[in-house]
């Protein structure tokens, strides 16, 4: 995945399994593709490494026969073994350096934010792209203060890079995070929890092309 690839990118699933099961992922998957998810993060807290690698190879063999990036969530030694195009740190996690180090050059290291302050130290650590939130108070992340859509603008004023606006995001507030300046979002449980996911994904990405995007950030 190229930085240009990246800043093509608006609408990013995450498959965590706190919602789905682990036999279930490809089929979520591929549902998400076909719905025109841009990215997809492999979130899997609780699992011990070796089955998130197993799990990690199974999804990539897939996600890289349709040209959709494949992030791991906290493991950059798993990225690099399955040949992921991104690893996804949290703020508690090693230093961006290191996570290049063992993911390889060409693996891409974003960062989870929630403050405007955290996206600037992001920006300067080195990321190459990073999550923004949550936007909104979420069952999916229970111990974060919402930032609140206010902020949105102001990072965007601050931050040249890709950014993700995460947390509480669906389709229904989805044009609102958008008036407030987002130009890109994760949605989690509102994709994986939803009837038909790839249907979700193909609204999702309606309403965000109803907002074109006017420069590469
Ligand atoms: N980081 C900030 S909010 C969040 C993460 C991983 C969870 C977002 O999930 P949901 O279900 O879309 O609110
Ligand atoms: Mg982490």
């Amino acid at each position: 995945m190229t930085a240009a690839d990246l800043s093509r990118s608006r609408l990013y699933g995450i498959l965590d399994l706190g919602y789905v099961e682990m036999l279930d992922c490809a089929k979520m998957a591929e549902a998400m593709i076909a719905g025109g998810i841009d990215l997809i993060q492999l979130r899997a807290k609780g699992l011990v490494s070796a089955q998130i690698a197993e799990l990690a190879a199974d999804l990539h063999r897939l996600t890289a026969e349709r040209g959709v990036p494949l992030i791991i969530n906290d493991h950059p030694e798993i990225a690099r073994v399955v040949s992921a195009e991104g690893v996804h740190l949290g703020q508690d996690d090693m230093p961006i350096a290191e996570a290049r180090e063992i993911a390889g050059a060409n693996c891409m290291v974003g960062k989870s934010t929630h403050s405007v302050d955290q996206a600037i130290r992001a920006f300067y650590e080195g990321a190459d792209y990073i999550g923004f939130g949550p936007i909104f108070a979420t069952p999916t992340k229970p111990d974060y203060p919402p930032v609140g859509l206010e902020e949105i603008q102001t990072v965007h004023d601050a931050v040249r890079i890709p950014i993700f606006c995460i947390g509480g995001i669906k389709l229904e507030n989805l044009p609102d995070v958008l008036a407030a300046g987002a130009r890109r979002v994760v949605i989690v449980s509102g994709l994986l929890q939803a009837r038909d996911a790839a249907e979700y994904a193909r609204s999702a990405k309606k309403t965000l092309s109803l907002r074109p995007l006017t420069c590469d950030l």
